[in-house]
């Protein structure tokens, strides 16, 4: 924990991606010509955008205020880059108020920028939670429209694009990350011919019926189409990407290509990982173990315990899991002596739809545990609560049974994070084949969640799993995490954008679909 520069304000929610896994050594390396380095008059060769900066604001012991770094998969993943490159960081910390400038924490730089209370309230809360997100995720809740809030996000788009447009020096590579920064690639574009653009969106891109409702889904692709290349998560976010371009756009597309004005612009699925090594090594420490046991010891060592990790958002199921739960014991098919333990990290908590979630979650807790409590013991511990890491490796240690049941999702880190865990291969995993993770964990139980008779059965199943089988199960998983890691990820985006645009055919990543 370094100490840095500035000063002000609270820590945020885990952020998307970076909420876990770290490692100061993440084997990176961004291709054969990727040239990274430092570039003339301080500017930058490699620049990372993203809504969010790797740190919070924290108050010190005396009301000062400090900042602490927010150590995640993706900063895990570039920090050898960045270091190496001179590479800097812009993203947005997390409250209202004035730009924090730039600073360093961890030897890295980082340029924060400020959102005024309005811009907070209608960029970020607005357009980026209340209408993209539940438009990405399939309408799951009502997207808003407002031209306010459009307004916005175009104008904070303009700030990030323009402190990108100040650090990058002549030719450097830029890496913008996700929803909330669709437009950047675009206006960075119309200011500097010379620099190279990637833009990774960490969530999923909607069918076209479903994009099409956004009333400025035409600006939303030009935005996306000053990039060289787009990733996405699963190939369906690539090709529904493709299929905007076509309708909203009017472009014509090539297989993975698309012809925007004179340049071409490529869509493949790069599916993001986590920094494995280093999760494992945490949940094989001693004291991560022992406190794997002593949640057990807790909990009363029960037969089965079942586990839930989420940031408390309606895309992830979380009621649709309860309810299957809850039936389960009401059938008496999961034996006694069974516990569920559900993290729900406070996530949006100003945004309307997370008030109605959270209400909904909490009722149908206290009915589970109303019907189904003994004094001294509850078939549901709710912990809505965020957790150091190493807690959260002891609880994945903890758990028989993982279950992730979102509605959509662009990949679930918390699927990749329990394998990566279960280091004696034992444990099982009930997955939602609306994650990306789906894509990748062949050795999980894959659930409609929708489909509550088939949820019960497949938790049924995954809790009373044959030893051999769990392992069986759990060594393939093992493999595809180890083997296709974050640094494995970042290697493969960084190495295809470096042969953008004028190469050969685009290197689209093989899944085992
Ligand atoms: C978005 C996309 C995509 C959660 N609670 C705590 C905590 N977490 C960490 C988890 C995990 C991360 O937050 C959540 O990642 P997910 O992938 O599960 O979901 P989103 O936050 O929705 O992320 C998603 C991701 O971006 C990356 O591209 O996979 O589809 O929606 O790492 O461990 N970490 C700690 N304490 C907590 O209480 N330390």
């Amino acid at each position: 924990m370094s100490p840095m520069r500035k000063t002000a304000g609270t820590p945020g929610e885990p952020s998307p991606g970076l909420g876990f896994g770290i490692g100061p050594d993440a084997g990176f390396g961004a291709g054969p010509d990727a040239g990274f380095g430092a570039g003339p008059g301080g500017r930058h060769r490699f620049v990372v955008v993203a809504s969010r900066l790797p740190v919070d604001r924290t108050e010190g012991p005396d009301g000062e205020l400090d900042w602490r770094p927010s150590p995640g998969g993706l900063v895990s993943a570039l920090e050898p880059v960045m270091r190496e490159a001179r590479g800097v960081w812009i993203g947005w910390s997390g409250d209202a108020g004035p730009a924090p400038g730039p600073m360093v924490c961890m030897g890295l730089d980082l340029v924060g920028l400020g959102l005024s209370a309005e811009q907070v309230r209608d960029y970020y809360e607005g357009f980026c939670n209340a209408t993209l997100w539940p438009l990405y995720h399939d309408v799951i809740a009502p997207p808003e429209f407002h031209r306010r809030w459009w307004d916005a996000y175009v104008t904070v788009n303009r700030s990030f694009a323009q402190a990108a447009v100040d650090q990058a020096a002549p030719g450097a590579t830029i890496w913008v990350h996700d929803y909330q920064l669709q437009l950047v690639p675009q206006m960075v574009r119309e200011q500097r011919g010379d620099v190279r653009i990637g833009f990774f969106n960490h969530i999923p891109f909607p069918g076209y019926e479903i994009f099409a409702q956004l009333p400025w889904r035409r600006q939303v692709v030009n935005g996306l189409l000053g990039a060289d290349l787009l990733g996405f998560q699963r190939r369906a976010d690539a090709t529904n990407f493709l299929r905007a371009c076509r309708r909203a756009a009017g472009l014509a597309t090539r297989g993975a290509t698309v012809r925007a004005g004179d340049r071409q612009v490529r869509a493949a699925a790069f599916p993001i990982s986590i920094d494995t090594d280093a999760l494992e090594q945490i949940a094989q420490r001693d004291t991560v173990r022992k406190r794997a046991a002593e949640i057990r010891l807790a909990l009363d060592e029960p037969d089965t315990v079942l586990l839930g990790i989420d940031r408390l958002d309606y895309t992830k199921g979380i009621p649709h899991r309860l309810r299957a739960y809850g039936e389960l014991l009401r059938e008496g098919r999961l034996g006694p002596r069974v516990v569920l333990v559900q993290v729900a990290s406070p996530s949006r908590e100003r945004v309307g739809a997370y008030r109605v979630l959270r209400d909904e979650v909490e009722l149908a807790v206290s009915r589970i545990n109303g019907e189904h409590a003994e004094v001294g013991s509850a078939p549901v511990h709710y912990l809505h609560q965020s957790y150091p890491r190493e807690e959260m490796a002891a609880l994945y240690l903890a758990a028989d049974v993982m279950l992730v049941t979102s509605l959509r999702d662009g990949m679930n880190l918390v699927a990749k994070e329990y394998v990566a865990c279960r280091y004696d291969e034992s444990g099982a995993l009930v997955l939602s084949e609306f994650t990306g993770a789906a894509d990748e964990l062949s050795g999980a139980f894959l659930v409609n969640p929708h489909d509550i008779e088939g949820l019960k059965d497949a938790v049924v199943r995954a809790a009373t799993i044959s030893p051999a089988e769990a392992r069986r199960r759990m060594r393939l998983m093992r493999k595809r995490v180890r083997e296709h890691d974050v640094a494995y990820w970042a290697e493969s985006f960084l190495g295809t954008l470096a042969r953008a645009p004028d190469s050969g055919p685009l290197e689209v990543l093989e899944l085992p679909l």
